[in-house]
């Protein structure tokens, strides 16, 4: 039996057309059924798994993915044993502090004794730790930047891009706290077998990039 590398990729997002496209420009000649969650590339050792983004770090840590393509955003709060392998380019953003607009915002320790809405507490923890401030953590997954607005939270923490949905929000962003990208992580321990299969896609994902510059 030979033996396949197996990738997993966000099923659908902001994520997936960029994995897919990263893929095919390596060569890897790949179906993407609508309802499709599994699929063999017809011309490299390859298997392609479709998930959601959030699942994909606990699949490569438990070894049932070989490697993953997630946002960096993701990889630090999840805080597995994988290793970041390659910053691959696309899906940039930020993770940011942001309170409403009227505040006036000093600095961090403004957020002493606040609380704050996020779908990443651990990276936040660490920020606050980092900023030796004390603030409560509220955990929402979705819709974080109304949280201000009902009531919920004096601040939020979340994912910037244009920087448009905290302007409808009425919020201003006051600190980045981390800048991220889609990356390729792997579990610590992969056959060599499978090493050999990343280490030549590796390879052609380097050229393609080579080309394109
Ligand atoms: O269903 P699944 O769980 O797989 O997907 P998801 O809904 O959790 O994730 P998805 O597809 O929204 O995002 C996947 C990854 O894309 C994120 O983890 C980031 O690494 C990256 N990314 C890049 C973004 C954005 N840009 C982005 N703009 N993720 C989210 N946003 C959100 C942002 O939070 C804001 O609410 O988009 C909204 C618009 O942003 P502005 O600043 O352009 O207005
Ligand atoms: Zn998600």
């Amino acid at each position: 039996m030979t033996t396949l590398l197996r990738i997993a990729i966000q099923k659908s997002g902001r994520l997936q057309e960029g994995s897919l496209e990263l893929l095919k420009e390596s060569g890897l000649s790949i179906s993407n059924g609508k309802d499709q969650l599994k699929t063999q590339a017809r011309n490299f050792p390859v298997e392609v798994l479709f998930l959601r983004d959030d699942d994909i770090p606990q699949y490569v840590e438990d070894q049932v993915a070989d490697v993953g393509i997630v946002g960096e955003n993701v990889f630090a709060e999840k805080k597995k044993d994988n290793q970041l392998i390659k910053r691959l380019d696309f899906s940039k953003c930020r993770l940011s502090m942001a309170v409403p607009r009227g505040e006036n915002y000093t600095g961090v320790q403004w957020l002493q004794g606040k609380n704050i809405a996020t779908s990443y507490p651990n990276i936040v923890k660490d920020f606050l730790a980092k900023h030796n401030v004390q603030a409560g953590i509220h955990e929402i997954s979705g819709s974080v930047e109304i949280a201000p607005g009902i009531g919920l939270a004096d601040a939020i923490c979340d994912i910037v891009s244009t920087g448009s949905t905290l302007l409808s929000n009425g919020l201003q962003e006051v600190e980045i706290v981390m800048q991220s990208e889609a990356v390729i992580i792997a579990s610590p321990t992969l056959s060599p077998e499978k090493q050999k299969i990343l280490d030549k896609l590796l390879f052609r994902i380097e050229a393609v990039k080579k080309a394109k510059n």
